[in-house]
């Protein structure tokens, strides 16, 4: 396997993408803020199943999606690692500039400044955007940057971050960039515990707790075909049964993260510190409507008898 090619700047990316412009193959783009894990790994496998032209990832740390007080300063930096696990992938141009390479006018601190940005729309400001307000602006706006950049004829981003992913797709939609975007499956622990650059932060014992995470979601999805109700009840009863996770939000949405349908496909979605550790999770569920669905209240411990 040959290594991949590094580019800092955009003058190297540009020279470097020129070849595949000109014969019009595909260019497949992961973007990442490194750190890089099997859940990225992935990532870069599905890019490179999907063409025979150049698949590019993208390191970078981006400031505009954290706010002041977040993990900015000690978001882990590992790059010699990062490219020995792309180059196993088969990636073939890894760019990893520098904030000013992607920011000339700078990036602010938190919130962006005074240049035009993307704004995330009411999708952007419920429940990731409820405690980061200014996250997907950031987000949003790097990930247009980078695709102005690269011009990617497909991306691939992980379900893990269901919100982002989303909020995406409708960026793509809404300001009809043109880009194809994959969604790829969350990949986990065996245990169960989603890969997370996050989860270094953990020790023992809280590495143990998080897994009530997860838990609490396949309590819901087993629920799932008693109703919403009903699988909210058994996600609720899972997660009293947690020690040391401090619950921001569980919900059931549609799979637009809109409201639930009465029946059929829809996403369970929590987030929850477990020490000074956020994590998020979600799992998509089949809500239906088997006998009894109405009576709710019914515990998550009958359920598992039917
Ligand atoms: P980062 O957290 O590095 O994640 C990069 C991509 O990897 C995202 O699409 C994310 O959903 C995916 N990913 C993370 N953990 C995963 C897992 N366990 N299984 C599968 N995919 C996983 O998300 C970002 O970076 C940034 O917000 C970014 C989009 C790069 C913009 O800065």
């Amino acid at each position: 396997m040959t290594a991949p090619v590094l580019a800092s700047t955009r003058a190297e990316l540009a020279d470097l993408l020129a070849p595949a412009r000109r014969s019009g193959e595909q260019i497949a783009f992961v973007p990442t803020m490194g750190a890089l894990h099997a859940g990225h790994a992935s990532l870069m496998a599905t890019a490179r199943a999907r063409t025979t032209g150049p698949v590019v990832v993208s390191i970078f740390v981006n400031p505009t999606q954290f706010a002041p007080g977040e993990d900015l300063d000690r978001y882990p930096r590992t790059l010699a690692d990062d490219l020995l696990i792309c180059e196993k992938e088969g990636v073939d141009i890894v760019f990893a500039p520098a904030v000013e390479e992607v920011y000339p006018g700078g990036a602010g601190a938190g919130p962006l400044d005074d240049s035009v940005t993307i704004d995330p729309g009411q999708l952007g400001r419920v429940l990731e955007g409820v405690s980061r307000p200014t996250h997907f602006a950031g987000v949003l706006t790097v990930v247009a940057k980078l695709f102005g950049l690269i011009r990617p004829d497909l991306a691939v981003f992980g379900q893990k971050d269901y919100q982002q992913l989303a909020l995406i797709r409708r960026m793509v939609s809404d300001l009809c960039l043109g880009v194809e975007v994959i969604g790829a499956e969350t990949v986990r622990e065996p245990d169960g515990l989603a890969l997370s650059s996050r989860n270094r932060f953990l020790d023992a014992e809280q590495r143990l707790q998080a897994l009530a995470l997860h838990d609490t979601l396949q309590a819901a999805r087993q629920a799932a075909p008693w109703g919403l109700e009903v699988a909210m009840d058994s996600a609720r009863a899972e997660l009293r049964s947690a020690h040391g996770v401090d619950l921001d939000y569980l919900v059931i949405t549609g799979p637009d993260l809109g409201p639930p349908p009465e029946a059929g496909e829809a996403r369970v979605l929590i987030a929850a510190r477990v020490g000074t550790t956020r994590l998020i999770d979600n799992l998509p569920v089949t809500l239906g409507t088997s006998v009894g669905k109405a009576s709710t209240g019914t515990s998550g411990g009958d359920l598992t008898d039917k």
